[in-house]
């Protein structure tokens, strides 16, 4: 029998109060039904959220470094279960076993660091107005946190919020995507078994209703939020009316510009990995290819050629390099937008289908997908398709692909192949996005930097590296006057 399938509040794992579920398949073998987990409802978000405040007073006066060892402990457990952890979530979610070991080793690393930072919690001592009085900045814990994450890493980025917050002494409600609902049991397993104490970390299972009722929720101060633009506003709206802190993270458009002068075999490389590792189903997937002219039909000839060697299939077997869709609404969505090229007059190259040969028929494959001829009013150059589609686009001059490049309303990831050390650091600058990779493609984030886009893609925060702790801190300034008289500020201190 596999674990229970339930919530964990409070240090038990539950049933919801309405015993109400939903199924999970494995979306390469549809038959292989992962489990059913709970659909949570209003009742146990109370119990979820009552649980996490009620924690709060104790955990948030652990000493930091000791919570660090709790997180060092998660590290290592997680370490020692990292094959395990990375053959379910491939089961659960579908991209091949090398990535969900990636994706654990994210968590890993993540989970190190910010057990390091727990030593490193800085605040500022800074010089008074007056004598005698001593002027600092000390962090606090934001208090009870709500966090909802996407399932196409359902591992990594979790941690990349889970753990700052634990780390700065925050209590969580952790909401996973139902389509990696296991993913988060199997993490939130580990958590108990690392000595996190009950109630600091409760785990509520469920769609976009249970999420909605978390983010409402008057006894969560704070929200954490990976996913679609749609969901994103929509929490955004109810955390501006209630005041709550909010950090987003959502679409992305990104490009890869290649120059006449760039290195082609590693411009290449780059491009098959960003656009169709993870099926393209990362926010940081390379969904754009701009191509100089210069060098655009030799490129894509030989990316056509490369496209053509895919091996799609089910991640945990071997020599597998592209999963399937997610679900039965990716494939359509993904489908659509093959039509929407099309029709606006984009040349399709490779691709466009869904794949059904053989056992591929039994799961949500879809062909690594190539439109050329794509210009920056198409729509399969600005949306979001989410999926192992990319749009090449012909730009005539740096100026002209940054352009192009700028020309979305997101701006997660990006990247520039050139050998010229000056439009490397010019587009450093001119690119919109909140990362830029030089020579690299547009995916491969580490932790401990932090990540987040501008535009539409967020709304300003970053998950990971040091300024996610700003987020999940409080900032109290301190003011001790030890003059042992009154003193007033600006007035005491100015002549007239
Ligand atoms: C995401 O797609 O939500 O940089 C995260 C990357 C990964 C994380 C992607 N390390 O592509």
């Amino acid at each position: 029998m596999p674990d229970p399938f339930r919530n964990f509040v409070d240090g038990s794992w539950l049933d919801t109060a309405s015993g109400a579920t939903f199924e999970k398949p494995n979306p390469a073998r549809t038959q292989d039904l992962i489990g059913h987990f709970p659909e949570s409802g209003q009742e146990d978000i109370d119990a979820a959220v009552t649980a996490a405040r009620k924690a709060l007073p104790a955990w948030s006066d652990t000493p930091a470094p000791q919570r660090g060892e709790i997180l060092r402990r998660i590290g290592d457990l997680l370490t020692e279960r990292k094959q395990e952890l990375a053959f379910e979530e491939t089961r659960e979610m579908g991209k091949p076993f090398a990535e969900t070991c990636g994706d654990v080793q994210e968590a890993i690393d993540t989970a190190y660091y910010a057990a390091s930072e727990t030593r490193r919690l800085f605040g500022r001592t800074v010089p008074s107005e007056l004598p005698d009085k001593f002027n600092m900045s000390i962090r606090r814990p934001v208090g009870a946190v709500g966090i909802i994450t996407a399932w196409n890493f359902p591992i990594a980025v979790p941690t990349w919020k889970i753990f700052p917050a634990l780390a700065c002494g925050n209590t969580i409600v952790f909401k996973p995507s139902e389509d990696a609902p296991h993913s988060g049991m199997l993490l939130t397993r580990l958590f108990a078994d690392a000595g996190v104490p009950a109630g600091v970390f409760n785990l509520v299972q469920g769609g976009a209703v249970s999420g909605a009722a978390l983010v409402k929720h008057p006894g969560i101060d704070a929200v954490s939020f990976t996913g679609s633009n749609d969901a994103g506003s929509n929490i955004g709206e109810v955390c501006g009316r209630l005041n709550k802190r909010l950090s987003l993270e959502m679409g992305g458009k990104n490009a890869q510009i290649v120059m006449s002068d760039a290195d082609l075999d590693l411009a290449l490389e780059g491009v098959l990995w960003g656009a169709f590792g993870t099926t393209g189903q990362r926010c940081t997937a390379t969904s754009r290819l701009i191509l100089h002219e210069a060098i655009h039909d030799v490129l894509v000839e030989r990316l056509i050629e490369q496209v053509q060697k895919l091996v799609l299939g089910y991640g945990n077997d071997e020599g597998v390099n592209v999963g399937p869709l997610i679900n039965e609404k990716a494939l359509e969505k993904v489908t659509r937008y093959v039509e929407i090229g099309r029709t606006e007059g984009a040349t399709l190259r490779i691709g466009g289908r869904r794949a059904t040969q053989g056992a591929l028929g039994d799961g949500f494959f879809f062909e690594p997908t190539l439109f050329t001829g794509v210009t920056p009013q198409m729509r399969i150059a600005r949306e979001e398709i989410f999926g192992p589609v990319l749009s090449v686009l012909r730009a005539t001059s740096y100026e002209e692909a940054v352009r192009m490049a700028n020309a979305t309303r997101y701006g997660l990831s990006s990247s520039i192949y050139t050998r010229d050390v000056r439009l490397a650091y010019r587009a450093m600058k001119d690119i919109e996005a909140g990362i830029t990779y030089i020579n690299g493609p547009t995916i491969g984030a580490e932790a401990h930097m932090p990540f987040g886009g501008v535009k539409q893609t967020g709304n300003g925060h970053r998950d990971g590296g040091w300024e996610v702790f700003d987020f999940y801190t409080e900032t109290k300034t301190v003011y001790v006057d030890y003059s042992g008289r009154l003193q007033k500020a600006q007035m005491d201190n100015v002549a007239s």
